[in-house]
């Protein structure tokens, strides 16, 4: 993104942000000094040149978008140090943003080296397993809730063109559901549908007769009925973007009485090539103003080159969110978070306290 948002931030309250990558938020410094401690060559040497390297700097499509990862993914993926650090040092970056509790995203095969077939961004095989990714996420995630006063919870991502892992997932999500793992998605190409991958719809199946919560990548480049499937279907909680739900506008008013979730990303919108690139014609601005259930995020930081308060800053400046709404949303992201009752609620309370909302002590 070329346009930099001001100084401070936009909205200089508590956030939540319910839809960003573990994987798509790693710091250039990291990827660089990985990188060298492994004797790993890059095309780049300097964070300005890998960030020109790595960073979208103009609409593409999905599948051009998702092709970035393989820049850098090979340099981590396999390590186990720099997989504990991305996660340490994604939380403080997420709490200079203001975010105070946030759910981020990734796939345990994608961070591995061993058992994972085929494997991921041409690695030579290791011995790091998915489950040993979970447990060095979750190793990172606490230093760094403890470190810097967030709370942090992980997904589990399936990958659609990858259903023999969606099993695997689905069990990593079991085992780890009390250390941290709150939830399992779908992501990658929604080009690729499920109806040809029982083991995606097993998953879920799964996952619904476990308690795990769900959400799916649906209708951001792919059709409405794809957001139908990821409903009916995957039985998902929350949608990952949705932004073309509104072409079934059927469906779209159902969900709005549902109260679905959307975990909407704006700037990732543009640059996907998902929505209209004028951002004054926005899907957010029909969600804003059917005050629908939504949630503002940044999606993967490192390939839009942006920031949370970009994303807050782009709402603001071209789709008319006000102060207001920004408390709004972030109060029904907290209401939607895959957090147990009670802790839902104590982040509830500290929004509510923050923006000036509590009105009695009898909470
Ligand atoms: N849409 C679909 N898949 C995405 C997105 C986007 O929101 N962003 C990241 N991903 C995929 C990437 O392949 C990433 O490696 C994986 O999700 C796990 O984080
Ligand atoms: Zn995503």
């Amino acid at each position: 993104m070329a346009e930099l948002p001001p100084g401070q931030l936009v909205f200089n309250k508590p956030k939540v942000e319910l839809h960003v990558h573990l994987d798509g938020a790693i710091r250039v410094q990291t990827i660089l000094d990985v990188a060298k401690k492994r004797g790993i060559p890059l095309p780049g040497n300097s964070v300005e040149e890998m960030t020109q390297i790595i960073a979208l700097k103009k609409p593409e499509s999905l599948t051009k978008f998702l092709g970035k990862f393989a820049e850098y993914m090979h340099v981590v993926a396999g390590d186990r140090q720099a997989i504990k650090r991305i996660a340490y040092e994604f939380v403080e970056d997420k709490s200079k943003e203001g975010v105070v509790y946030v759910e981020v995203r990734y796939s345990p095969h994608y961070l591995a080296n061993t058992k994972v077939d085929p494997l991921p961004w041409n690695q030579k095989e290791g011995d790091l397993s998915p489950d040993e990714v979970v447990q060095l996420v979750n190793e990172g995630l606490n230093e760094g809730q403890r470190a810097f006063n967030i709370k942090a919870r992980s997904i589990l991502c399936c990958m659609r063109h990858m259903p023999r892992w969606s099993k695997e997932v689905l069990e990593l999500c079991k085992k780890y559901r009390h250390q941290g793992v709150v939830g399992i998605d779908l992501a990658g190409d929604e080009s690729l549908n499920c109806e040809g991958n029982p083991e995606h719809r097993r998953a879920f199946e799964e996952a619904v007769h476990c308690g795990i919560h769900r959400t799916v990548h649906a209708g951001e480049a792919g059709p409405a009925s794809v957001v139908k499937e990821a409903v009916e279907m995957l039985k998902t909680e929350r949608i990952g973007h949705g932004y073309r739900t509104l072409e079934d506008q059927a469906l779209y008013k159902k969900l709005l009485a549902q109260n679905m979730h959307f975990e909407l990303c704006p700037i990732s919108s543009k640059l996907t090539g998902s929505c209209d690139p004028d951002f004054t014609k926005h899907p957010a601005i029909t969600f804003m103003k059917d005050k629908a259930n939504y949630s503002l995020n940044t999606d993967d930081p490192l390939i839009l080159n942006s920031s949370l308060n970009l994303d807050y800053y782009t709402v603001q400046k071209y789709m008319g969110f006000t102060q207001e709404e920004f408390k709004r949303l972030n109060i029904i992201s907290a209401q939607s978070c895959f957090l147990p009752e009670e802790e839902k609620r104590e982040l509830l309370h500290r929004l509510y306290e923050a923006y000036g909302m509590i009105l009695s002590t009898a909470f």
